[in-house]
């Protein structure tokens, strides 16, 4: 009897012991911020590891005001500040050698990535990275049939930055003759988080900067190709290379 009776007082400590572990594996499960912070570094790829456009910033903001009480007053004034703020994500685009860069830091990428990218038989490395790694030679180059309007490239950096300009050598600038047979983007979006901004790029090759007027935090940039020069022998749009440069 005693042994029955010492038995059953350590049956109940451990049976707590499995109920708290089990209540803290499930606060674990619901409530990760590990995998949330994974899919905000990562915010252009889907559960299925497909692409996603980016959203703008200013729809978060627009739920907690609305939540905080005056509900109509707040919803308007904050669609009026979002609609502000559309039309005021105009960047200017000029040669980049009209802009004096010294004091500004170059971004660094961390990753990047694309939707489509052509692979050549030779084996030349037309990967998202080739658009960043700082040699005009080399280049991304869109994979898909046509001219590849609607893809896009991204990179993450290794922080967050202050971003003002981004210069951009749009086409293939391995060589002149090169440069002139393969199709270079006309219009290009460019979201630095969840700003955008739409430009385009004269023909030409030249390298051009874009002047986003403000410094504009982000941690990510994506480039979608909008519409093309169609006047080169091959289809293949391609963007050799992209540099950042930020106040911070
Ligand atoms: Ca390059």
């Amino acid at each position: 009897m005693k042994t029955k009776f010492k038995h059953a007082k350590t049956v109940k400590p451990v049976l707590c012991v499995l109920l708290v572990l089990a209540l803290l594996l499930a606060g674990c499960a619901n409530g990760g911020n590990q995998g949330m912070k994974k899919e905000t570094l990562l915010a252009n790829v889907d559960d299925r590891g497909e692409y996603v456009t980016p959203e703008p910033t200013q729809a978060p903001e627009e739920e907690e005001e609305s939540s905080s009480g005056e509900e109509s007053t707040a919803a308007s004034s904050s669609e009026e500040e979002a609609e502000d703020s559309k039309t005021a994500n105009e960047a200017e685009v000029v040669r980049a050698s009209s802009r004096n860069y010294s004091g500004y830091t170059v971004v660094r990428m961390n990753a990047a990535y694309s939707t489509s990218e052509l692979h050549q038989p030779d084996g030349t490395d037309n990967s998202a990275k080739m658009a960043v790694d700082g040699n005009e030679i080399t280049s991304w180059q869109e994979g898909v049939d046509g001219y590849g309007e609607g893809e896009s490239v991204w990179f993450t950096f290794d922080k967050t930055y202050n971003v003002r300009y981004m210069c951009i050598k749009t086409g293939n600038w391995r060589t002149p003759q090169i440069y002139s047979e393969n199709t270079r983007p006309k219009e290009l979006s460019v979201w630095l988080d969840g700003e955008c901004f739409r430009v385009t790029i004269p023909d030409g090759q030249t390298e051009y900067c874009i002047d986003f007027q403000k410094a504009v935090s982000a941690s990510q940039l994506t480039v979608t190709i909008d519409s093309v020069y169609k006047n080169a022998m091959w289809d293949d749009t391609c963007i050799s290379e992209i540099t950042l440069y930020a106040n911070n």
